[in-house]
């Protein structure tokens, strides 16, 4: 059993004009691609990890053996982060808002949901270099913004992510350039808020 790259549940261009269908395109069936068949290549000297699911192994990377570590939370990493950003994204007509429940952790985190909106556009446009910016649900089951560098998840730290943004460079740079902060305000239009609202739900149950 080898991972699989996703497909999208949604066309390359359903994000427009947002994020353009030529990034989603390159996104996805290269970059995504890329890091999938390097993760399975990865796992081929420890074909028993195939037993878990992906986000099991980047929960818990300190079982993986370390000669494969550091290409297991690269590219185990890139597979998973994408697989759930392509998830917490939707065309804008279908974005939604925050559930009630939702609403409420943001306005106990960080005093209103468009605080938390705020915190986690900072975050994402000042991460420095290649990375991710996330909102995730703690131990104390309360809502954090964080970041991570390259494909770090919050997975790794006992966090469960309930939305997040890629801030690679790949992730906008053709239709944004140089622009980070127009292409994450952008993003915040593409947010799938039913999913993110079942994600918090589940994540607290
Ligand atoms: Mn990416």
């Amino acid at each position: 059993m080898v991972f699989e790259l996703p497909d999208l549940e949604y066309g390359f261009d359903a994000l427009e004009p947002h994020i353009d269908a030529k990034t989603m395109e390159i996104h996805h069936d290269k970059h995504h691609k890329a890091y999938t068949d390097k993760f399975n290549a990865a796992l081929e000297s420890h074909k028993e990890l195939f037993e878990k699911s992906a986000e099991e192994i980047i929960s818990s990377l300190g079982d993986v053996p370390e000669d494969m570590r550091q290409s297991v939370r690269n590219n185990g990493g890139g597979y998973v982060n994408h697989k759930f950003f392509w998830e917490i994204m939707a065309p804008a007509e279908k974005s939604g808002k925050p559930s009630e429940k939702l609403l409420g952790a943001m306005k106990r985190a960080f005093g209103s949901g468009e605080e938390c909106h705020k915190r986690f556009v900072e975050v994402a446009t000042t991460r420095f270099g290649s990375g991710w910016a996330w909102i995730v649900v703690n131990s104390d089951k309360e809502l954090e913004i964080m970041s991570t560098a390259n494909q770090d998840s919050p997975l790794s730290e006992g966090k469960t992510p309930i939305l997040c943004i890629d801030v690679w460079e790949h992730a906008y740079y053709l239709e944004y350039q140089n622009k980070r902060p127009d292409y994450v305000e952008a993003f915040t239009k593409v947010i799938n808020w039913n999913k993110v609202s079942e994600l918090y739900e589940n994540a607290v149950s």
